[in-house]
């Protein structure tokens, strides 16, 4: 990918895609701590992101080397603590690292997610201390990936429906079933597995790769998250041995509260590839010459430009206050579920405006704009449905449950 973008006016315009475009000055109410996460983040995607996922997305290839920069720059699990591996920072210098990773890409958004609050947090929350000692400082530093294997062929939103089995056999658990859609695992050197013990409760055991009757193939054929590397688990017979089970963790809640961490995250960082649309289509509107005059001169380009900036504010604000009610401890779920619904849409509205605003070039991959498109299509259904989150929200506004 150039870094530079030619409108068909034929000037050439140097792209920086790193403006803050913070409308009502939310970089006031950050700390010094907050805005120093934040540029180094933003650095280092400027620098190892955006010239190489053009090309990796393309080739539908993961960029698996960023593992090791990423735990550099603290984005697995930045909110936990630094003993087991984590950042030792709040909730809001996570949500602001996850928006400058997803501004990169969201596919290198998931690979934080996934090893910050799906596989280390789990590990943190639910493991025994040896656990947390042999596990977390590996996953903190990149040395390990891991991956989260909640999802069946035939049990998407309804996890409750699971028929992984984990049967006690003396000093280990025998792991069958499948789990599908699974981000990282082809790659994952630990894989932190839902299943159903001997009494049908749902329990979380570490499946590490080589063990016998464990596979995790490739899922192809992704027109999304080209950059993020998706596929299966397999378990036939898979002997764990009970020092691999999360000895805290009992029941659907525990694999839930790991999805309400990572929903957490998802909320601020889908702000984080709308700004990189947005401002893409901020510069292409100055630049590009119709009818004799800059795009952006025509109102209802103009129109498009104002309600992105005015759904990015709302986005901004929603996820600053939830990011303050988390760091009391005082985030609810359905909270978690509205923000990330809203922001994650928010975001696949702004990527469509701008495509527009873009005419034929925003098809190309000389902008950002369709592979976030095709990216935001995968946020919208991970981590709980467009519709599950609405339900979730109806649940709690109204006391009535949807799902039973
Ligand atoms: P339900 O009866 O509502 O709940 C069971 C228990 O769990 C509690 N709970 C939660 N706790 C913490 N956080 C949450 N988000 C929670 N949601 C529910 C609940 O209070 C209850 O506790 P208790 O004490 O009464 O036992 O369960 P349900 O079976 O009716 O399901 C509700 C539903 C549909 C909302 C839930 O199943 C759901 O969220 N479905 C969506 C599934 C989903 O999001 N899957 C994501 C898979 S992982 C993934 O996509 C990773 S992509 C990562 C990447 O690449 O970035
Ligand atoms: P389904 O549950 O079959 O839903 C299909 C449609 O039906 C949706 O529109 C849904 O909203 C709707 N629907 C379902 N139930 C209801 C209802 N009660 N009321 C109204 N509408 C309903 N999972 C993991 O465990 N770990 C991962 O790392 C992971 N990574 C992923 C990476 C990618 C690229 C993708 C695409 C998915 C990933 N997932 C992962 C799985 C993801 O969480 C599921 O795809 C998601 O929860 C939806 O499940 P499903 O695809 O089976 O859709």
């Amino acid at each position: 990918m150039s870094n530079t973008t030619q409108p068909q006016s034929g000037r050439k315009v140097k792209q920086d895609r790193y403006q803050y475009h913070d409308y009502y000055l939310m970089n006031e109410l950050l700390s010094d701590e907050h805005r120093m996460a934040q540029e180094a983040v933003r650095d280092w995607v400027k620098q190892e992101v955006s010239p190489i996922i053009e090309d990796y997305a393309e080739r539908a290839e993961c960029p698996v080397h960023l593992f090791k920069g990423l735990a550099e720059i603290g984005a697995f699990g930045p909110s936990l603590p630094v003993e087991y591996g984590g950042g030792g920072m709040d909730e809001i210098a996570y949500g602001l690292i996850m928006q400058e990773l997803e501004r990169g890409d969201s596919g290198i958004r998931s690979m934080a997610s996934v090893q910050g609050s799906l596989v280390m947090y789990p590990i943190f929350r639910y493991g025994s201390e040896e656990q947390k000692r042999k596990y977390l400082p590996k996953l903190g530093s990149g040395e390990f990936i891991g991956c989260f294997g909640l999802t069946e062929p035939d049990h998407g939103s309804n996890p409750a429906g699971m028929t992984s089995t984990l049967r006690d056999d003396g000093d280990a658990y025998i792991l069958n079933g499948a789990k599908m859609w699974i981000t990282n695992s082809p790659i994952a050197d630990i894989a932190v597995v839902w299943a159903r013990d001997d009494e049908g409760k749902i329990r979380g055991v570490i499946v590490e790769k080589g063990m016998k009757g464990f596979s995790a193939p490739e899922i192809h054929g992704k027109w999304s998250l080209r950059a993020s590397i998706t596929g299966e688990l397999v378990f036939e017979d898979v002997r764990v041995p009970k020092k691999n089970l999360l000895p805290e963790a009992s029941g659907l809640k525990a694999p839930l509260s790991c999805l309400s961490k990572a929903r957490y995250g998802i909320a601020w960082g889908a702000i984080g590839a709308a700004l990189d649309c947005y401002d893409s289509a901020l510069r292409y509107s100055k630049e590009r010459i119709q009818f004799g005059k800059p795009i952006g001169q025509f109102q209802l380009t103009q129109k498009k430009l104002a309600e992105m900036i005015t759904e990015i504010t709302k986005a901004q604000l929603l996820a600053w206050r939830l990011g303050t009610l988390a760091n009391e401890g005082r985030a609810t779920p359905a909270q978690i579920s509205m923000a990330k619904r809203n922001n994650v849409f928010m975001a696949l509205q702004i990527a469509r405006e701008a495509r527009q605003i873009h005419g034929g070039m925003g098809i190309t991959n000389e902008y950002p704009i369709m592979r976030h498109m095709m990216n935001l299509e995968t946020v919208l259904t991970y981590e709980g449905t467009h519709d599950i989150h609405l339900l979730i929200t109806g649940h709690d506004i109204t006391g009535l449950n949807a799902f039973k």
